[in-house]
Formats: C-alpha cells, sequence, structure tokens
C-alpha cells in the first residue's frame, strides 16, 4: 500500500522547509530560509528588508511549527511535522492564518501581490537548486486568472489545496514547485 499523495506532498514540504537538511525542522531552518529569500531577492541579511524577509520566516516557526514540538526539543522530527499538518488541515483557521504568514513572506516587496522574481527567491529560499523554468511552471499553475500576479487569495487557495487536498490535479500542488515523483 502506498502512501496517499497528501502524504507525498507533506513529505516533500518537510523537505523543502528542512533547509539545513538535518531531518528536523528548527529554528535555523526558518533562518536559513529567509536569509537565501532575502539574498535571492538581492538584500542583505543586515539590510532593513533582509531583515524584515528573516523575521517573517521567523514568525512562520513561531506561530505555525515550534507549536507543534510537544517534547519541547527545539525541533520538530517529520512525524511531529506530519502530526502538525493533520491538526491544521481540521481547523480552518490554522490553514487561513498560514496562508496570511506565507504571503507575508513571499511578498517581499510588499506591494499586496507576488511577482515572478518574489516567488522565484520563495522557492529557492526553500530549495536554492530550483531552476527558473521549474519556478515558472509552478506559477503559471498558481496564477489562476493569468494576470501575471500571485494574488492574495490564489495564496489562500493554493495554501488549502497543497495542505488538505488530496487530488493531484489541483493547481495548489505547485506551491512548494514541481513534487518529487512517487
Ligand atoms: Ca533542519
Ligand atoms: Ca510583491
Ligand atoms: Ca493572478
Amino acid at each position: 500500500m502506498s502512501t496517499s499523495f497528501l502524504d507525498r506532498k507533506i513529505r516533500h514540504g518537510f523537505d523543502r522547509f528542512d533547509g539545513d537538511r538535518d531531518g528536523r525542522l528548527t529554528w535555523h531552518d526558518h533562518v536559513v530560509m529567509g536569509e537565501r529569500t532575502a539574498a535571492g531577492l538581492g538584500h542583505e541579511p543586515g539590510s532593513p528588508v533582509g531583515h524584515r524577509i528573516i523575521e517573517a520566516y521567523c514568525r512562520i516557526w513561531e506561530r505555525v511549527h515550534r507549536p507543534h514540538d510537544l517534547d519541547g526539543d527545539g525541533s520538530l522530527t517529520r512525524e511531529e511535522f506530519a502530526a502538525a499538518v493533520a491538526g491544521a488541515a481540521g481547523r480552518a483557521g490554522a490553514i487561513a492564518d498560514l496562508a496570511v504568514t506565507v504571503f507575508e513572506v513571499a511578498d517581499a516587496d510588499r506591494d499586496g501581490r507576488i511577482g515572478f522574481t518574489e516567488y522565484l527567491a520563495f522557492l529557492r529560499g526553500h530549495q536554492p537548486d530550483v531552476s527558473e523554468a521549474e519556478a515558472a511552471e509552478a506559477f503559471a499553475h498558481l496564477d489562476r486568472d493569468g494576470d501575471g500576479w500571485v494574488a492574495r487569495a490564489e495564496v489562500a487557495t493554493a495554501i488549502v489545496e497543497y495542505w488538505t487536498s488530496d487530488d493531484p490535479a489541483v493547481p495548489g500542488n505547485w506551491f512548494y514547485g514541481r513534487l518529487p515523483r512517487a
């Protein structure tokens, strides 16, 4: 019996969040992702914008991930992460809160929409070797109305789909780039 499609996405999500690739999700991973995203947009980590981006990632750790560190050791294992996602999926408010925070992170210039450059930096913040072609393919799925921007509502829908839908056809499956093969 293979794992469900949603399980695959949760595994992929964990891999993309585990920025330092040590198999555990920690505050440090979020700092690393923030630094990479800032650098991808041409901001020094110590600059005001760079600092704000890193802080936004740290808020994801504090608000979304750390509450599920049940044994209090400062890290989430893959199993704790999967349990956290399953718990959040049952609470509409938790997913909506995640969508707001993710948008805050990805909309680096704060103009209320995500352009391709911001999305590419966001993806590379999670995984530095994501190609521009992969990012473009994902962006095209996420930009549902085809206006060239990923709007707040498009992020909200995509986040719900990514973390809760078992349907392989929904566009939100592309939120963290191309899924690895099963
Ligand atoms: Ca880690
Ligand atoms: Ca923007
Ligand atoms: Ca759009």
